[in-house]
């Protein structure tokens, strides 16, 4: 009995770090030589579409993002290919996400400068 409750602990701990993994929101992440990036959505995430936002520390017109989104459980059901960030008029990157059902979500994120790599990461949400 003990044995399967240390079994069921670890099982829950398991699943809570790997959850921690996934980058956290409006947090400043280091991106490149002193520039910073930090991801938000502009409304709470739900089934449809749902604008991310990505700010940037310092300007850099050089710099690209990109997302590829998908649900973890389903791969490749509602895989959204690499898409492009748009910039808005403040210069922060924006995109449509579209959050086809409930359920566990992660979307890769990647920048790139000059045809570089600069970070790759992913985002882990439950809607
Ligand atoms: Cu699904």
């Amino acid at each position: 009995m003990k044995s399967l409750f240390v079994a069921l602990f670890l099982t829950v701990l398991t699943a809570f770090s790997a959850r921690a993994d996934g980058l956290k929101a409006k947090t400043d992440i280091a991106l490149t030589d002193g520039v910073n990036f930090n991801y938000s959505f502009v409304e709470k995430p739900k089934v449809g579409d749902v604008i991310m936002k990505i700010k940037l520390s310092k300007p850099s017109d050089s710099i690209q993002a990109f997302a590829e989104y998908d649900m973890p459980s389903m791969r490749g059901h509602h895989a959204s290919g690499k898409v492009a960030f748009k910039r808005n008029r403040a210069g922060d990157f924006v995109l449509p996400i579209h959050f086809a059902m409930p359920g566990d979500w992660e979307i890769k994120l990647t920048f790139e400068q000059d045809g570089k790599e600069l970070f790759a990461g992913a985002v882990e949400l439950n809607i």
